[in-house]
């Protein structure tokens, strides 16, 4: 598709997925060249403007999410999965990182589109997930064949209930840093606190909340107010990125930052997650799985202060700002993180041409 026929729309379907939102667009309803592709989709946005006021994005980086979406040639999957990241107020458009809850749409969509045919009561989807080169499976409900988006599974941070929709991941380590553990430890001292930096299926840095003077309760916007910690923690985050094998991390969405506290509700820990630069509202599939996996390394920060679950499965309720994502962490005798769970859903918002 050329640019020029963009100005009688574009395919396109609004989705949420999990605790996110966004476009959900056939590859082939996109211009192949990337610098066109990038262009449109930050007018389809309306960034870089804090408010998007021109276009279709919450003025969040949580609802200025982008999926690319094709039939996949491989024998593992049936779509290929593209998350791109369109900045808020910076004309960036990135594709260095996943993203787990857009992940929860892609089966849906994909159905929806016809490049997965649905096969009895759930259809099972193998989404591989081009930015990070690894296989997931999301289980969505086809009752008579047609996607049922109704149900009554609620996941916190999401008013109401919908259809359930599992996704598992088989061997999400090292993603993005090309290990588990890229440093090889479990901890380090970076700007003088102790980390851990880790990826499984998001590069994150973890570090006690209260290394960083706050309890890790508070609300995202009193975080989002304090300049001096939003200060430190991007210096903390800068000095990770090549350390994590990412580079220079200044123009990236990763490594995310993870500051962590006792539960207090019950669960494995407490989170305040920054996706970036802004507190997430709760936290990232990925992250979530990369944080309750932090938990299981002995003497880490989120090891201290975890409650950890015993046995070789376990459900890590991981707390957030609007209650928990609970994963469920498959583990070897030793406590390495063999597969991993989540439970999330998705809503089909509109489906038509954008323009
Ligand atoms: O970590 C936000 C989100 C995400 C990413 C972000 C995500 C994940 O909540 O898998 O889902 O970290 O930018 O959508």
């Amino acid at each position: 598709m050329t640019t020029s026929e963009h100005y009688a729309g574009t395919r396109c379907m609004w989705m949420r997925g999990g605790t996110s939102k966004g476009g959900y667009f056939l590859a082939d309803d996109l211009p192949e060249d990337v610098t066109a592709r990038d262009a449109l989709l930050l007018r389809v946005m309306g960034s870089p403007d804090a408010r998007q006021i021109d276009g279709m994005g919450g003025a969040s980086p949580l609802t200025s999410k982008v999926a690319l979406v094709s039939a996949s040639s491989r024998q593992d999957a049936d779509v290929d999965y593209l998350f791109l990241q369109v900045f808020v107020d910076q004309a960036l458009v990135s594709d260095a990182q996943n993203c787990g809850n857009i992940l929860a749409g892609v089966g849906a969509f994909a159905i929806e589109r016809g490049l997965v045919p649905a096969r009895d009561d759930v259809t099972d989807v193998r989404i591989f997930m081009r930015n990070t080169g690894q296989v997931a499976t999301a289980s969505i409900a086809t009752p008579e064949g047609v996607v049922s988006y109704h149900g009554d599974e609620a996941i916190d941070g999401v008013p109401g209930s919908a259809a359930a929709v599992p996704l598992v991941f088989d061997d999400v380590a090292g993603s993005m840093c090309g290990e588990l553990l890229p440093t090889g430890n479990a901890v380090d001292e970076v700007a003088g606190i102790q980390v851990t930096m880790i990826d499984n299926g998001m590069p994150i840095v973890v570090m006690r909340a209260s290394d960083l003077g706050i309890t890790g309760c508070e609300r995202p916007a009193e975080l989002d107010a304090n300049d001096a910690l939003k200060a430190r923690i991007e210096a903390i985050r800068l000095a990770c990125g090549p350390l994590m094998n990412l580079g220079d991390v200044s123009q990236k969405s990763v490594p995310k930052m993870t500051m962590v506290a006792p539960a207090q509700n019950g669960g494995a820990f407490m989170t305040r997650s920054f996706i970036p630069h802004k507190c997430h509202d709760t936290i990232g599939v990925f992250a979530a799985v990369s944080a309750a996996t932090a938990a299981l390394l002995p003497g880490s920060p989120a090891a201290d202060l975890a409650t950890i679950p015993g046995g070789v499965r376990k459900v890590m309720a991981v707390e957030h700002p609007n209650g928990a994502t609970t994963c469920v962490l498959e583990c070897d005798a030793q406590d390495n993180v063999q597969r991993a769970g989540m439970m999330r859903t998705t809503r089909k918002l509109f489906d038509g041409m954008i323009f």
